[in-house]
């Protein structure tokens, strides 16, 4: 490592003083002018990470459903997840390093991870429609050329096709092109496939709109449409020309606001749905003939998802298992529909897709989605083998066959790196039309139970730590005391806080028999955390 050559450009992308940030749920957020040191830095240590597992690293920056004045930047690991946890302590550490103890740092880092300098490195780099996105991504670039890494920079790119990118150039190819033309080939590919047997009843049927936050998803959904549009139409809003990014639109909006995106029209019982900034999430949702709002979200996803592959699932016989991972935010009432109706095995794991997408790999199946709408489902390789052998040895008119088929595509549908708006959406769109189902006859699955979900601003949030996957308070003491006797008050209730790791303040979150009551229990929760 050419440490002088570090401590000059450093001199060019310096530290603010005072500064102290950490690699949160999602990398490091916060507004986009603190931010150039930190992805120098980063830059710096994908090249580490690099030479260490011998592969490409991705660098994704955004700050997803974010206001349009912060930023963010997150490491992607060799198969497209996210970065191993070691890593993400060496992150923290790095990004807080004062100038003079940088180079310092970085060897400490090399050396505790067993880096071999001499290893080749090369960097893959996608970003957001930020304002600062393309500044901050050239300040990564800076990183990783003087370290001597390599690079390819794909400039715009919704986060799920970065993460894409790296698990095609780690796979050698196998799991599809490197490019964005390669991403679009393989969906539109597997979900034209998938649909031909759809039975067609009209255009209304096969029109679906898009509020895509003003951000990359539009630009990326764009380019795509025509693969597709002979199974699908869809329709554009929020599509960047005017409004702001995820300014009162996008995914995040509508989930926590219950209510649909401003800049689209919506007419009743029409199917809509909702990307957010990077087009990482989707939700959908309808105003049904009453008028009323109707939200239908990640874990409603996640039932319709796993009700359709149980039936193959049966048809080809071979007992792979085929299980649901959620996390507290999941709605009593879907978690219940899993485990009651379905007799699919939940669990709950910590928020995060990370924690989510570990916990699926110990299926066959594991279909994951946070209520949010950020999810996938992932497949094992030996799932996989099994799933493509049936498919090509059995005969023409072999029901399993045809079962097998069907999974082949869903698999090659599925992001397998992580969720994606873009990939969740055709499965949906391809699921539906398989199906003949209606959203309102999707929505109608189970009913879920009123929540809400609060904010709460305290002095220092990390004062609440969790525990059984941030369902209890452990500490301050007498917090999780004070919530069961909160929750005693109300019928089929439920509610428990932790400090967000993306944003400064702690979420409060709440169910019960009616809004009214899921509202004043989660206002009287937010109340005992201060
Ligand atoms: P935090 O801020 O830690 O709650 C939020 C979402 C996560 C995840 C991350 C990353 C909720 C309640 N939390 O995390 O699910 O999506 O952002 O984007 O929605
Ligand atoms: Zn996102």
């Amino acid at each position: 490592m050419d440490l002088d050559a570090v401590t000059k450009q450093s001199a060019l992308h310096a530290k603010p003083d005072g500064l102290t940030l950490q690699y949160g749920t999602a990398g490091f957020r916060t507004k986009a002018e603190h931010l150039d040191h930190v992805m120098f830095r980063m830059g710096l240590l994908a090249v580490l990470r690099s030479k260490q597992t011998k592969a490409t690293i991705g660098v994704m920056v955004t700050a997803s459903h974010n206001p349009e004045e912060d930023n963010g930047v997150k490491l992607v690991d060799p198969l497209g997840e996210m970065l191993a946890p070691s890593w993400e302590e060496h992150a923290t550490c790095l990004a807080n390093a004062e100038e003079p103890d940088l180079p310092r740092v970085l060897v400490d880092i090399g050396e505790k991870a067993a880096v071999n300098l001499h290893q080749d490195a090369f960097v893959v780099i996608g970003r957001d429609t930020r304002p600062s996105s393309e500044k901050l991504s050239q300040s990564v670039i800076d990183g990783v050329t003087v370290l001597g890494g390599q690079f390819h920079d794909y400039g715009l790119l919704t986060t799920p096709q970065l993460h894409y990118m790296v698990y095609c150039r780690n796979t050698s190819g196998q799991y599809g092109k490197a490019t964005t033309e390669g991403y679009y080939q393989k969906l539109s590919t597997a979900f034209v496939e998938l649909t031909k047997q759809a039975f067609c009843s009209g255009d209304d049927q096969r029109t679906l709109k898009v509020d895509c936050a003003n951000g990359i998803g539009a630009l990326k959904l764009r380019e795509m449409k025509h693969y597709f549009s002979q199974g699908l139409s869809v329709q554009l809003f929020n599509d960047g020309t005017k409004g702001k990014l995820n300014h009162l639109c996008g995914a995040d909006f509508v989930k926590s606001h219950q209510k649909p995106p401003q800049g689209i029209e919506m007419k009743s019982n029409e199917r809509c749905c909702s990307f957010d900034g990077d087009a990482d999430r989707i939700v959908y949702y309808y105003h049904g003939a009453d008028g009323q709002f109707h939200l239908v979200d990640g874990d409603k996803i996640a039932a319709l998802i796993s009700s359709f592959l149980k039936e193959p699932l049966l048809e080809i016989g071979d007992s792979l298992s085929l299980g649901v991972v959620q996390t507290a935010y999941a709605n009593g009432s879907s978690t219940r529909y899993l485990e009651e109706v379905m007799k699919v095995p939940v669990c709950c794991t910590k928020t995060g897709v990370k924690h989510l997408h570990h916990k699926a790999q110990e299926f066959d199946i594991g279909v994951y989605f946070e209520a949010n709408g950020h999810g996938t489902v992932l497949f094992s390789k030996a799932a996989e083998m099994k799933i493509k052998q049936l498919a090509k040895e059995l005969e023409e008119d072999d029901k399993k066959r045809k079962a097998a088929k069907m999974l082949e595509n869903v698999i090659d549908l599925f992001n397998q790196a992580t969720g994606d708006a873009i990939s969740d959406m055709l499965v949906i769109e391809a699921i539906l039309a398989l199906k003949g189902l209606t959203v309102q006859q999707w929505d109608a699955l189970y009913a879920d139970l009123p929540n809400r979900q609060l904010k709460v601003k305290v002095a220092d949030r990390q004062v609440i730590s969790t525990t059984d996957a941030e369902r209890q308070a452990v500490k301050p003491p007498g917090l999780q005391e004070a919530i069961n006797e909160l929750v005693k008050k109300y019928r089929l209730s439920r509610a428990f806080v932790r400090p967000s790791g993306t944003e400064d303040i702690v979420r409060v979150y709440a169910e019960a028999d009616s809004q009214e009551n899921a509202d004043s229990l989660a206002y009287e929760v937010s109340l005992a955390v201060f």
